[in-house]
C-alpha cells in the first residue's frame, strides 16, 4: 500500500522518490549515510528533502505578488509562537503519509524524528501563538503577507521543576542550526539610535530636523517560509537578528579600541538576544524599547525599499499597496518612525505624510488589564529616540488643538485623558492613545472584549471615531489544531464529511447528524480514549505519575496568571479531596486534573501556585485513602508541541477567568474543537463558544462582566465568604499547616493572604461555589455517557466559526482590502 499525495503541488511524489531525496540529502547535504546516521541528522535530511517543495512554493509565491503588484498586509509582532514546522509543512504539503512511509521504509518512526525538533518558542502565549495562526491563514487563503518580528536567540525559557519549584532554564532552539529558515544578507537595514536632534533651516527659511544618531545596528534578515495549506502559496515570516554596523565597529576598532569594538559588538548583539517573558506587564525596560524600535524600523525600511523598487518617488499609492497591522501596542513606534522617514527621509509634508500613516496602521488590542497597557517614561524615549518624541510630540499637538477641540471646545479634562502624553510626577507616552490616533482601524479579539474597549478603555475615541473601533473575533488553525495534532479525530472526519473541513470548517456541522448515532459515538469516545492512552505515557514519562484513562481528564493549560485562576481550580480540588477524606464513598467519577503553565520569572505569586499546586498533588497522587478518584498533574515545560499532545486528550476544558479579564482565549477553542466540554465562565470567546455549541454542551458558572462590575462597586469583601462558607474557610486554612508541606508549615500561605487580605482582587471566593456546582454538573453529565459523547461531538461539529480562516476574512473584508493571488 504506496500512499499517494492529494493536492495538485506534490501530486505524483512517491514514498519511494521521496526515500531517495532523504537518502541524498543525508549524504549530499549533511555529510552522513544511512548507517551511521543520528536522529538529528535523519531530521535535516527530512526537512532538506521536504524544503525542495516548500521553495519551489516560495519562489512562484514571490514572483506572482511581484508581478501582480499585489497589496499586501504586514503583521508586526514582537512574538510569533511558531511551534515545530516539520510535521505541520508536511501536513500543509500533503506529504505527511508519504514521508511517513518512505521514513518507516529506512527503518526510522516519524512520530520519534518529528520529537527531535525544538519548538520554535518565540512568544510567550496568546497573542504570539495568534500571529502563527493567522499567517498559516494568510498563506493558505492565499493572501499576500509578510509577519515581521525579531529572529530572537532565546526564546521564552524552558521551565524545570526542582522541589515542586519553577525555575527558568535559557531555551536555546537554533543552537545546532534551523533547517526551517533562510539568511538574507542582501535585504540587510541599518538602524539608528540614541543622539541628538539639530534644528536647521533649510534655503526657504523654512525649519528642518536632522537626527544625528550615535549609534548604528544592523539588522540581518532571517525568512521563515510559511507554507499554506495544499502547498500552493507560500508566504515568508521576516525576523529581524541585530549585529553591530561593520562601518561603525570598523571606526572603532581602528580608532584603537579592540575592547570597544568588541563591547559595541555585544551591546548590539543584545537587542535580538532574549523574549521577554512577561505577559500581560509592562516592565518599563530600555532594551525593550530598543527592540521594539529595532524590528520596527527594519520592517518598515524593508517595505520601503520593496515599494520604491516599484514606484520611485511616487508616495500617491503606497497606503493603497501596504496595510501594516500592529500586533498591539509593542510595535507603535512604527507610526512615529513612518513619519520621520517620509517628513525628514523623503521631505514629504506633514498632512500628506500623516494621511498615509492613518491609512496604513491599524491596531489590534488583546487586553484591557492596566499593568499591560504600555507607557514609556518621556526621558527614556527621549534618551533612545530623540526625533521620535519630537514627531510624537507634533502629532499630540495636531490632534489636540484641531480634532479634540472640535469636538469638545475647551474641556481641558478629556484633552488630558486622550493625550498621547500622560503628565505628573513622571511624564510618560501612552503607546495605546498613539496607536488609535495612528490608525485606521482598532480590533479588540472576541465580541465581549471589543464591547469593554469601546465603553471602558476608549470611550472618547469612540466618541469621536464611531467607525474606528471594531470587533474580530479570534480564531485557530484546524491544519495545526486538529489535522496535524489529532490524526485519528481527522480520519473519522474525513470518513464523514470528506476532506474538504480544513479550508472550511463550517463542513463539520454535518458531524450533528450523527451526534446521536450509537456505533458513531463510541467511535468518536474510542478515539479519545486512545489519545487520553497516548497521553498517559507522556505524563508518565515526564513526572512519573500513573493515570488511568478512564478518568476524566481536566485540562487548564495557558500561561499563569491570577486572573486566569488556576487558583480557583486548586481551591476546588482541595475542596474535592477533602470531601473524599471526610467520606470515601463521595460520588465522583475518578478525575485527573492536568496543568500546563509558565509563569513570569518576577511573578512571585503566580510562581507560588505552581507550587502549591505541584505540592497538592504529591499529596493527593500518594493518598491511598481516597483510592486514585483523585490525580493531579503539572506537566512542565507547557509549550506549542506539547499542547499538541495535550489537547487531543482533554475531556473537560477549564476556562474560568473573571469575567472581563480574558480578551478572548484561543486554547478554549483548540480544546472545544477536539471534543472536550467546557467549564467556564462568561468571558472572552467563552460567551461566543457557548452560542455557537449551545448551553447544553457547556457548563457556564460564576458572575457575569456586569455583575463583577456591581461586586466591586459594593466593595467586595472576602472574608464574608470564608466566613459564610465553612468549605471555603477549611480550604484556605490548610494553606497554613504543614500538611502538604511537612515540616515547612505557611510555605503555601501567600495564597491564602492573597485571597483575604490582598482582597481576592479576582473574586475567586466570590465564584467558588457556582465553580463546585457547575463541577458537579461536569460529574454528572459525564456519568450519562451517551449525553457526554453527544455534547462531545456536537462541540467538534459546531466550533467552525472559530477557525484562523474566518478571523482573516473579516481583517480582510473590514480591515485590509486584500485580494488573493493563487501562485501560478
Ligand atoms: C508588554 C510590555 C512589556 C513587556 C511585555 C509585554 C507584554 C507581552 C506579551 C504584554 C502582553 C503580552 C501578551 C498578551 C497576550 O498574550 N494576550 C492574549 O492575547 C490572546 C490573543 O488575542 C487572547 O486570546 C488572550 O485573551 C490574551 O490574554
Amino acid at each position: 500500500k504506496s500512499n499517494t499525495t492529494p493536492f495538485a503541488v506534490t501530486a505524483n511524489v512517491t514514498a519511494e522518490q521521496f526515500k531517495d531525496s532523504i537518502v541524498k540529502h543525508l549524504n549530499a547535504t549533511h555529510g552522513t549515510d544511512v548507517n551511521k546516521a543520528s536522529n538529528r541528522s535523519w531530521w535535516n535530511a527530512t526537512a532538506s528533502a521536504l524544503n525542495e517543495y516548500v521553495y519551489n512554493g516560495l519562489s512562484n509565491t514571490q514572483r506572482t505578488y511581484f508581478e501582480n503588484d499585489t497589496r499586501a498586509v504586514h503583521y508586526f509582532s514582537l512574538e510569533f509562537l511558531m511551534g515545530r514546522l516539520t510535521g505541520n509543512n508536511l501536513h500543509n504539503l500533503g506529504l505527511f503519509n508519504v514521508a511517513k512511509e518512505a521514513l518507516n521504509d529506512l527503518g526510522i518512526d516519524i512520530e520519534t524524528l518529528v520529537d527531535e525538533e525544538e519548538d520554535m518558542a518565540l512568544g510567550n502565549g496568546g497573542l504570539g501563538r495568534l500571529a502563527a495562526c493567522f499567517i498559516d491563514s494568510l498563506a493558505t487563503m492565499h493572501l499576500p503577507a509578510v509577519g515581521y518580528g525579531i529572529h530572537y536567540e532565546h526564546g521564552l525559557f524552558r521551565q524545570e521543576f526542582q522541589q515542586g519549584r519553577q525555575i527558568e532554564r535559557p531555551d536555546s532552539w537554533r543552537e545546532y542550526g534551523n533547517p526551517f529558515e533562510i539568511c538574507r544578507p542582501e535585504s540587510v537595514q541599518e538602524i539608528p539610535l540614541y543622539g541628538y536632534v539639530e534644528t536647521k533651516f533649510d534655503e526657504n527659511g523654512h525649519i528642518v530636523k536632522q537626527w544625528h544618531p550615535n549609534r548604528v545596528i544592523k539588522g540581518v534578515p532571517w525568512d521563515v517560509p510559511v507554507v499554506g495549506y495544499e502547498g500552493t502559496n507560500v508566504n515568508v515570516l521576516r525576523l529581524w537578528e541585530s549585529r553591530a554596523s561593520d562601518f561603525f565597529n570598523w571606526d572603532v576598532f581602528n580608532a584603537g579600541g579592540y575592547h570597544d569594538s568588541h563591547r559595541e559588538n555585544v551591546e548590539a548583539e543584545t537587542i535580538s538576544k532574549v523574549l521577554y517573558p512577561n505577559d500581560e506587564t509592562d516592565a518599563g525596560k530600555e532594551l525593550r524599547l530598543i527592540q521594539q524600535y529595532f524590528f520596527s524600523a527594519c520592517s518598515l525600511k524593508d517595505i520601503i525599499r520593496r515599494y520604491r523598487r516599484v514606484h520611485n518617488d511616487d508616495w500617491s499609492k503606497f497606503s493603497a499597496q501596504v496595510a501594516v497591522q500592529l500586533n498591539d501596542t509593542h510595535p507603535a513606534v512604527a507610526i512615529p518612525e513612518l513619519m520621520r522617514l517620509l517628513v525628514d527621509e523623503y521631505n514629504i509634508d506633514w498632512d500628506t505624510s500623516w494621511t498615509i500613516c492613518r491609512e496604513t496602521f491599524s491596531y489590534t488590542n488583546h487586553t484591557l488589564l492596566p499593568e499591560a497597557l504600555e507607557k514609556w517614561s518621556v526621558r527614556l524615549f527621549e534618551k533612545v529616540l530623540p526625533r521620535h518624541l519630537e514627531i510624537i510630540y507634533e502629532i499630540n499637538r495636531r490632534f489636540l488643538e484641531e480634532e479634540v477641540e472640535a469636538k469638545w471646545p475647551g474641556d481641558d479634562e478629556i484633552k488630558a485623558k486622550l493625550s498621547i502624553i500622560e503628565e505628573g510626577h513622571e511624564r510618560m507616552v501612552r503607546m495605546g492613545n498613539l496607536s488609535v490616533i495612528g490608525s485606521n482601524k482598532v480590533n479588540g479579539v472576541a465580541e465581549v472584549h471589543s464591547a469593554l474597549v469601546k465603553s471602558d478603555l476608549f470611550p472618547e475615541f469612540d466618541a469621536l471615531w464611531p467607525e474606528k473601533l471594531t470587533n474580530v473575533t479570534n480564531g485557530v488553525t484546524p491544519r495545526r489544531w486538529i489535522k496535524a495534532c489529532n490524526p485519528k479525530l481527522s480520519a473519522l472526519i474525513d470518513e464523514t464529511v470528506g476532506t474538504e473541513w480544513p479550508t472550511n470548517l463550517e463542513l463539520l456541522r454535518d458531524l450533528d447528524k450523527k451526534a446521536d448515532d450509537a456505533k458513531f459515538q463510541k467511535t468518536f469516545m474510542d478515539i479519545k480514549h486512545e489519545n487520553k492512552v497516548e497521553l498517559t505515557k507522556v505524563i508518565k514519562d515526564l513526572t512519573d505519575i500513573d493515570v488511568d484513562p478512564s478518568a476524566i481528564f481536566d485540562i487548564q493549560i495557558k500561561r499563569l496568571h491570577e486572573y486566569k485562576r488556576q487558583h480557583l481550580n486548586l481551591l476546588h480540588i482541595m475542596a474535592l479531596y477533602r470531601r473524599l477524606l471526610q467520606n470515601p464513598d463521595y460520588d465522583m467519577h475518578p478525575r485527573v486534573f492536568i496543568f500546563g503553565a509558565k509563569a513570569a520569572p518576577g511573578y512571585a505569586l503566580a510562581k507560588d501556585i505552581i507550587y502549591a499546586i505541584n505540592k497538592v498533588a504529591d499529596k493527593v497522587n500518594n493518598d491511598e485513602r481516597i483510592k486514585g478518584k483523585l490525580k493531579v498533574v503539572f506537566l512542565p515545560n507547557y509549550r506549542v508541541s506539547l499542547a499538541e499532545k495535550m489537547i487531543p486528550a482533554a475531556d473537560v476544558s477549564e476556562q474560568i477567568s473573571t469575567a472581563g479579564k480574558e480578551a478572548s482565549g484561543t486554547g478554549n477553542m483548540k480544546l472545544a474543537m477536539n471534543g472536550a466540554i467546557t467549564i467556564g465562565t462568561l468571558d472572552g470567546a467563552n460567551i461566543e463558544i457557548a452560542e455557537e455549541v449551545g448551553e447544553d454542551n457547556v457548563v457556564i458558572f460564576g458572575l457575569t462582566v456586569d455583575e463583577v462590575k456591581a461586586v466591586k462597586k459594593a466593595g467586595y469583601s472576602p472574608w464574608d465568604y470564608y466566613y459564610g462558607n465553612q468549605e471555603i474557610k477549611a480550604v484556605l486554612d490548610w494553606f497554613e499547616t504543614d500538611y502538604f508541606t511537612p515540616g515547612k508549615p505557611g510555605e503555601l500561605a501567600s495564597i491564602k493572604h492573597s485571597l483575604l487580605d490582598g482582597g481576592d482582587p479576582y473574586l475567586c471566593l466570590a465564584d467558588f461555589e457556582s465553580y463546585a456546582k457547575a463541577q458537579e454538573q461536569v460529574d454528572a453529565k459525564y456519568k450519562d455517557s451517551k449525553g457526554w459523547a453527544r455534547s462531545a461531538i456536537l462541540n467538534t461539529a459546531y466550533m467552525g466559526k472559530f477557525n484562523s480562516d474566518r478571523s482573516i476574512q473579516d481583517y480582510v473584508d473590514r480591515i485590509w482590502k486584500l485580494k488573493a493571488y493563487k501562485a501560478q
